[in-house]
């Protein structure tokens, strides 16, 4: 098996400041956070930029330069931001900071779906909330269709061609691996490919064990098992410890953060991603897995190093 290769997803879009006082927001928090996730172990660090002043998603490509300026300066780490992005953005919006920054890889989604925070609603009373926008943000995710039709995707991938940055693929479900067998067997998408399987997500798959089995056999199938790699997030607790787990045992790889997973033990919320990247750490080392450096992970992707980037 390869090394280990760790992401620590640090904010996300769907995390919201009411849920974790331990949410990085604002460019210095999350490159404090990416500086001990790569301390701990992680060897890529998964961006998603807020509005520092308010804590809203942002497409803004300069507060993403912001951060990845950080993290280059402070860190080896693989800068891989994301092209989700979240409600109210278009396509396009979510794309521009790929031409803007050239990172060695960055996110493509594989498929449109439901993706939905909508339950949170119910979980707080008015006076929990910190934000005026959160209550609303979260519910207006239950009519919240995340679009990445085939035509969006397609431009998705000829733009991070065209800037030589690898993207990391993005499934959520089984339809998601046939959407990518598609182009790869239409010759648009190169091989070898890197897919995220994101389980556990309200609108996708589930993270139960069975289900990251079939996620692996079906792209085995239909990819080929020398044309990609794979890493596992397993959205929640204890879905993230448990997906890591099998993941590690089957020769894929790992990603924590408190985008997908805010606490450490039952009911105890990690203090930051790299409380999650430590005890993934430690897990590895149980399994017998040893842990990729950023180098180590960039040679085993095939990336183009982090002096061509445009940041
Ligand atoms: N937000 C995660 C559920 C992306 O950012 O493009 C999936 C993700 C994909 O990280
Ligand atoms: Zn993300």
């Amino acid at each position: 098996m390869d090394k280990l290769i760790i992401t620590a997803a640090l904010t996300g879009n769907i995390t919201l400041p009411t849920q974790t006082p331990y949410l990085p927001i604002t460019p210095d928090q999350i490159a404090e956070d990416a500086v001990k996730c790569v301390n701990a172990g992680a060897a890529s660090i998964h961006v998603h930029a807020r509005d520092p002043k308010t804590g809203q998603p942002s497409s803004d490509p300069e507060v993403y330069r912001q951060i990845a300026t950080l993290i280059k300066a402070k860190t080896n780490a693989i800068f891989v931001p994301t092209t989700g992005g979240t409600m109210n953005m278009t396509p396009q919006e979510r794309l521009r900071l790929v031409p803007a920054l050239k990172p060695e890889m960055a996110t493509c989604n594989l498929g449109s779906i439901n993706f939905s925070i909508h339950p949170l609603v119910d979980r707080y009373k008015a006076e929990d909330w910190k934000n005026s926008w959160e209550k609303d943000f979260a519910a207006g995710t239950k009519d919240f269709i995340f679009r990445n039709t085939f035509g969006d995707i397609e431009i998705f991938y000829k733009t991070m061609l065209e800037n030589n940055t690898k993207p990391e693929f993005e499934a959520y479900d089984i339809g998601h691996l046939y959407n990518i067998a598609f182009f790869l067997r239409k010759g648009i998408i190169k091989p070898p490919v890197w897919i995220q399987f994101v389980t556990g997500i309200l609108g996708g798959i589930g993270s139960d064990l069975e289900n990251i089995m079939f996620m692996k056999s079906t792209a085995d199938r239909l990819i080929g098992m020398q044309n990609y790699k794979f890493s596992v997030i397993g959205a929640g607790y204890p879905a993230e410890f448990h997906a890591d787990c099998l993941s590690m045992m089957i020769g894929g790889n790992v990603r924590v953060g408190i985008e997908d997973n805010l606490f450490i033990s039952k009911g105890v919320l990690a203090k930051g991603s790299w409380e999650l990247v430590e005890k993934v750490v430690r897990l590895a080392k149980e399994l017998g897995r040893e842990i990729a450096t950023p180098d180590e992970a960039r040679q085993i992707l095939g990336l183009k190093g982090k002096e061509q980037v445009n940041f």
